[in-house]
């Protein structure tokens, strides 16, 4: 490998949730030669990015945290974006990992030369005997292939880019996409807005969830016991990831109808107007696409100055937008909240492994990887939240957690035997096979288009149960990887 295999050199690459976890892991297992590159000039990846009006993340902020480092400050039941990212850069800090992160360096090419890898940006050429792409799932945003779309003429732009100098208020505002994102911008923008239009291409399932202050008592009593903070997190994840995580993959899950039950209750119990309540009425099964949780998006629809447009949009045009009837909805300013490229991974970073193998033409078809961290032919590169793992409604951090604990006994193993380590093409194969096939079964394809499909339709996530995550993750199985002797 490339330095002495007592004091090899770690390359991260991204320093949102999973890098900074990557480089705390790192640490606490006995490395100190780690380099962590940030194309950006903050950490906080998803949470940096997305800074919209009305930004939460839907896993209680308890759960929603690095199991080590438990926040007994969170202001809410499901915290405000702005306040995962300050935990984020608290814990960064508190472990010192702020100096391991070089800033503004964007990683352009990663390739393997037999021994380990050199990594290039613009700045420099670096070595480095491990790579740890931590470089974030819902990360490049996909903007709609909208005829028009550039000729707007006033502020148009996507939720993960949100442009803070817009003027809101007393605004005709249109927000194209009902995502998680787009019901959240909407809901925190509608009573500040002059006239809200919400082009609608599919109704969603809408699960109500309050999100109550945390009292200050409940705060001093997580401050003083820990342990309390602790068994809050294992009750939460008992009841709101591992029965949600396995009812996913089974599209005849008894809690699916429960939770279809509840969205419905939500849709008849709070949009009086019939009209309207048919055009929000889903035509799939709650959950096929991901579940949007939100304790105030029909209530806003139904303000009188809030429309719902679902007549499909032909064009934009410098004045606003032009529907397939040929209505055009004036606009002072636009907002995409159309979502993200999901298959982007690793890339744009030009990658290349063993015998000249490029990632690009190895994921012509679409991301793969063995358990979601390694791929055969890439050598001591492993990927947190990569292609095919658990996500959807589900905290990334968990799985960070577990696939970081996997990695370093992969490097582990690699540095016994002083030979890089990836997976065999044989159980890469072999595992996308039973992945596949284990789709079928989930909700995700019983009848919807959503992110978690590919080109092909076929569900890009983890398709089994959380305690199977969990148990493969617990060890790996040394004879499904291969060591570049
Ligand atoms: O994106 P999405 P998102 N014309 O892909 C519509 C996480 N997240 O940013 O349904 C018109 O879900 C598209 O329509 P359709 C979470 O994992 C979490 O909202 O495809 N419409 C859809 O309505 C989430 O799932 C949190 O027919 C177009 C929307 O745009 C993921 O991020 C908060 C269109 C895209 O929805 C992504 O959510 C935010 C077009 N050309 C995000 N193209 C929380 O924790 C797309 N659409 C709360």
């Amino acid at each position: 490998m490339a330095s002495t295999p007592a004091r090899p050199r770690f390359a991260i690459v991204g320093a949102g949730v999973a890098g900074v976890l990557a480089a705390i892991k790192l640490r606490e297992a006995g490395f100190d030669d780690i380099v962590v590159y940030e194309k950006a000039d903050r950490l906080g990846g998803t949470w940096r990015d997305n800074t919209y009006p009305g930004i939460a993340c839907d896993v209680p902020s308890h759960l929603y945290s690095y199991s080590f480092a438990p926040n007994p400050e969170w202001s809410h039941v499901f915290s405000p974006g702005a306040e995962i990212q300050r935990y984020f850069e608290t814990v960064a800090t508190a472990y010192d990992v702020d100096p391991l992160i070089c800033f503004g360096e964007e990683v352009r090419s990663l390739r393997f030369d037999g021994n380990g890898w050199l990594v290039e940006t613009d700045a420099r050429r670096d070595r480095a005997d491990f790579v740890i792409a931590a470089t974030g799932v819902l990360h490049h945003p996909r903007y709609p292939d909208i005829s028009g779309l550039d000729t707007f003429r006033g502020p148009c732009f996507h939720t993960a880019r949100w442009d803070h100098d817009v003027r809101l208020e007393g605004a005709r505002v249109g927000v194209i996409g009902t995502g998680s994102s787009g019901v959240q911008v909407i809901g925190a923008i509608a009573n500040r807005v002059g006239r809200l239009v919400v082009f609608q291409r599919t109704a969603q399932w809408v699960l109500p969830a309050e999100n109550p202050p945390i009292s200050a008592d409940d705060r001093a009593r997580f401050r003083a016991d820990v342990q309390a903070m602790q068994t809050l997190r294992a009750e939460l994840n008992r009841g709101f990831v591992e029965n949600f995580a396995d009812a996913v993959v089974d599209a005849g899950s008894p809690i699916l109808q429960r939770v279809e039950e509840l969205c419905r209750a939500n849709l008849e119990g709070t949009v009086a107007d019939p009209d309207l309540r048919e055009r929000l009425r889903p035509d799939y099964r709650a959950a096929c696409k991901r579940l949007v949780v939100s304790p105030n998006y029909y209530e806003s629809l139904c303000l009188p100055h809030v429309q719902v447009i679902d007549d499909p949009i032909a064009s934009i045009e410098p004045a606003g937008v032009r529907t397939a009837g040929g209505d055009l909805h004036e606009l002072d300013a636009l907002v995409l909240a159309t979502g993200f490229q999901i298959d982007r991974f690793l890339r744009p970073i030009d990658v290349t492994g063993t015998v000249g193998m490029r990632l690009d033409d190895v994921w012509s078809d679409g991301p793969v990887a063995y358990l979601s961290v390694s791929m055969p032919g890439f050598p001591n590169l492993f990927m947190l939240n990569g292609p095919n793992g658990p996500v959807g409604n589900f905290p990334l951090i968990d799985v960070a957690e577990m696939q970081c604990d996997y990695v370093l006994q992969l490097i582990d193993s690699a540095l016994g035997r002083n030979a890089p380590v990836s997976a065999t093409q044989e159980a890469t194969d072999r595992f996308e096979a039973e992945r596949i096939e284990a789709t079928k079964r989930t909700i995700w394809v019983s009848g919807c288009r959503s992110w978690y499909l590919d080109h092909r339709g076929i569900p890009v996530a983890w398709p089994w149960p959380m305690a199977r995550f969990r148990e493969v993750m617990a060890a790996p199985d040394l004879r499904d990887y291969e060591y570049a002797e």
